[in-house]
């Protein structure tokens, strides 16, 4: 057979075996020697039943996406399902660990599907601006219904094997080997009737849930802000109602065939191996610390929250206060938080429990010295964070790691203010800690390897994303954000107003436009490190002053009604910015959408191209894993440095050339690298 895939057999039982490290992917290596077998097994006469099962540590996680975007090489998975569907005696998917996208077509083109009680099954097609393209949206249906496979294909999110079973995606449940249960499986279903393939099973598409259906798939569409692939997938799953199942099948061919050459999949798939490759630090070779226990400093918004998403990583966690009523006040909003998730159903009374059990507080430094990791999360001031740095240092256990939470300070100052600077590095979470997946860890110039490494599998092993960035003022992402930031004042005072440079933001397709971020976030953050750098933004810097800091006043760029989260104009802001200009002898001009895109994204990427040649970035990826992960860029055009590829680095360079000469802004002068990407059309060979 081939190296991977095998047959074995037990009794009448033929065992297809997948092997494709690391994750069974359908690489054409695997598709063809699978096609090879299915067709001599089918033929077989001695064999009674086929199980297909997977070596490793999952099942089938689908099509080889490093595929996509070439030709493709028959056996398509298509064409092996069909073949499935033509074996007259019972074929049986085994899965383990996870039978996501592909695979689970390929599982769904089986008689049966049996699961282990841990795995996970589901189409996350949709996360790579793609539909399930092997049929997929028309045979899910058919097992778990139309609503349910809407929800499944839309969100991408994968099911457990228990609820998979409720679907009835899955006939029977299993622990332990699957090979072994897949085999005891067969031969009961060998002796059972007649054997129906997915394609023929029309129960459950029942046209009366047409209407229901259509107004779920309208909600969902709601939300897709500019994505096409939602709304492809809730097409596709209404053909499986509507259409033969045939119609279907190459209707769904078109649409996904439509959108893996789209830009929006390539710059999904672009972050796909982005956020892998942002996350590989060190080599195997470098040994990772062991992480059992983790120390929070600052029960306030950003260490409540950072306790939090260890606690729900699974990790005990001591959270300690200087006062007894902080330290109350930081476990509420922690037991609120948790409660408010229980009430959404988005988690379960019983594992609400289990994460506030793993919760020790105190208001004792002694108590952290049994933490492997301790993130200092104190507020945004050198001389208060050197002072808890030194505190940590003296209790603190050697081979501990520390870690700083700033957002913007120094964090070499913060590890030279111990004994160990080696083990000092930055953990910069984003705020609602909890929430965001984003963790830029900062490289101090004397960490050590091991511990750099250390910290970034732990960040994805509490379901995060690590970016490594080198100290320099607001890391990677503020550093971004501020060149965007002053940007969107100017536009302010020569014309623009809030509301449209919002607009503009969410036709690119931001959850929400830089003012309507800057109130949510509170005004007051910015205020205050622009004080401390002695920087001021007039707009923002006169609302601070009267104390509207946004949605946590009330009022800010825009009016909150009685503590309502929806923005509605704020005309004091509108007379204050015409006051402002009229000070600065700016005369208020129409400004339109490209400029604004032109003078706040562009800065951006000019920053990003900086960060590079510094070195702060490893890689332009890392940059768009960033803002992706951070900022809420729009995945679908793949973070400012891929999408700068897509909008044209010429253009780009040439409205940036004009910007600078218009107003000398130093953000408008183009940087050495950007103009050798427009060149070589990578942006590798960075300076450092
Ligand atoms: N194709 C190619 N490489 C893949 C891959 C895939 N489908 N999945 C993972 N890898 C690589 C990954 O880049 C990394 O490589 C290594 O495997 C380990 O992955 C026709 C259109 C399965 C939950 O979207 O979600 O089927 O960095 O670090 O954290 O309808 O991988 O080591 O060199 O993520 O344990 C649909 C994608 C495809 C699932 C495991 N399937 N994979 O997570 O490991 S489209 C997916 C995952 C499709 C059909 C369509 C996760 C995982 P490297 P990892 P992990």
């Amino acid at each position: 057979m081939s190296n991977f895939v095998s047959v074995t057999s037990d009794g009448g039982v033929a065992v297809v075996t997948i092997d494709n490290p690391p994750v069974n992917a359908l690489s054409f290596h695997v598709r063809e020697p699978l096609m090879q077998a299915l067709v001599s097994l089918r033929d077989e006469p001695d064999v009674a039943a086929i199980v297909i099962a997977c070596a490793g540590r999952t099942f089938v996680a689908g099509a080889d996406i490093t595929e996509f975007g070439k030709p493709v090489q028959q056996p398509d998975l298509r064409a092996i399902i069909a073949v499935l569907e033509t074996i007259a005696k019972p074929t049986i998917a085994a899965i383990h660990g996870t039978a996501l996208g592909g695979g689970l077509e390929l599982a769904l083109g089986c008689h049966f599907r049996i699961a282990d009680a841990g795995a996970r099954l589901g189409l996350p097609e949709v996360k790579l601006g793609l539909l399930p393209g092997g049929g997929g949206t028309v045979r899910l249906p058919r097992l778990v219904g139309p609503l349910k496979a809407l929800s499944m294909i839309v969100s991408g999110t994968p099911i457990d094997a228990s609820e998979a079973l409720a679907a009835g995606l899955v006939d029977a449940g299993f622990d332990g080997d699957p090979i072994a249960h897949a085999v005891r499986f067969a031969a009961e279903m060998a002796e059972r009737g007649p054997l129906t393939p997915v394609r023929d099973r029309d129960g459950r598409l029942e046209q009366a849930e047409l209407p229901e259906f259509d107004r779920q798939a309208a909600e969902l569409a709601k939300k897709a802000r500019g994505l096409e692939a939602p709304i492809a997938c809730a097409q596709s799953v209404r053909n499986a109602i509507t259409l033969p199942f045939e119609a279907a099948l190459s209707a769904e061919r078109e649409l996904f065939a439509k959108l893996v050459a789209g830009d929006q999949s390539r710059a999904q798939r672009h972050l796909f191996f982005a956020e892998r490759e942002a996350a590989k630090v060190a080599g195997k070779d470098v040994i990772r610390r062991k992480i059992a226990r983790v120390g929070v400093i600052g029960a306030g918004t950003m260490g409540g929250g950072i306790a939090m998403a260890f606690a729900n990583g699974g990790f005990p966690v001591t959270l300690m206060e200087t006062s007894r009523e902080a330290l109350e006040r930081g476990l509420t909003t922690i037991d609120k938080n948790y409660a408010v998730s229980v009430s959404r159903g988005s988690l379960s009374e019983e594992a609400k429990q289990q994460r506030v059990g793993l919760f020790k507080a105190s208001t004792n430094y002694a108590d952290l010295a049994d933490c492997d990791l301790i993130v200092e999360a104190v507020f945004e001031e050198m001389a208060v964070k050197k002072e808890v740095f030194s505190r940590l240092d003296a209790v603190a256990r050697p081979d501990a790691i520390l870690a700083t939470n700033t957002s913007y300070l120094d964090v070499n100052e913060i590890a030279a203010s111990t004994s160990r600077p080696q083990n000092v590095v930055g953990m910069h979470f984003f705020s609602p800690a909890n929430v965001m997946k984003l963790v830029e860890v900062v490289r101090a110039e004397k960490a050590a390897p091991d511990a750099l490494a250390t910290i970034a599998d732990l960040v994805r092993r509490i379901g995060k994303v690590p970016v490594v960035v080198g100290v320099c003022h607001g890391f990677v992402g503020n550093r971004m954000l501020t060149a965007r930031g002053a940007e969107s004042e100017a536009l302010l005072l020569e014309g623009a107003t809030p509301q449209q440079i919002d607009r503009v933001f969410a036709d690119f397709g931001w959850p929400m436009g830089p003012f309507q971020m800057g109130d949510l976030a509170g005004l007051d953050i910015g205020w205050r490190n622009r004080k401390a750098r002695g920087q001021t933004a007039v707009i923002a810097d006169a609302l601070c002053e009267q104390g509207h800091f946004g949605q946590k006043t009330g009022r800010g760029f825009y009016l909150y009604e009685n503590g309502s989260r929806t923005p509605a104009p704020n005309p004091e802001v509108e007379a204050l910015i015409r006051d402002k200009a009229a000070d600065k002898g700016i005369a208020p001009r129409a400004i339109g959408a490209d400029e604004i895109i032109e003078r706040t994204l562009y800065p951006m990427i000019n920053e990003g191209a900086k960060i590079l040649e510094e070195g702060i970035a490893a890689r332009a990826s890392d940059i768009d894993v960033v803002w992706v992960n951070g900022y809420g860029f729009p995945v679908g055009k793949g973070g400012p440095m891929f999408w700068a590829s897509l909008e044209g680095v010429d253009k780009i360079i040439g409205r940036l050339d004009h910007w600078h000469e218009r107003t000398g802004k130093d953000i408008f002068r183009v940087t050495p690298l950007l103009r050798q990407m427009a060149a070589s059309g990578s942006w590798e060979g960075a300076a450092s």
